[in-house]
């Protein structure tokens, strides 16, 4: 029983530690333009930690095409980019 709780407690702190290094910052943006067809946006955006990158307004690719249809042009929002197969992509909008 004893064993039991220290296996299921290390567990826990493992599952922890790891949920902590996957999670991802959201970054502040502006949406400048949106391409459909393209499946791309224009954001002004600020430092993109995690691509060691300074704020400035620049194109990105949508992971999924579904998230244009939840963003306007001039709408603030709070996003995550990653590179995906080279690109710098927008992989989640709040
Ligand atoms: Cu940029």
């Amino acid at each position: 029983m004893r064993t039991t709780t220290k296996i299921l407690s290390a567990l826990a702190i493992v599952l922890t530690v790891g949920g902590v290094a996957f999670a991802q910052e959201y970054t502040k943006g502006e949406i400048q333009k949106i391409d459909a067809a393209q499946k791309k946006l224009t954001i002004k955006h600020g430092e993109l930690k995690n691509l060691e990158m300074p704020a400035m307004t620049m194109v990105f690719v949508v992971a999924d095409g579904a998230m244009l249809e939840k963003v306007k042009e001039g709408q603030a929002i709070e996003f995550i980019a990653d590179r995906v197969n080279g690109r710098i992509t927008v992989t989640e909008i709040k």
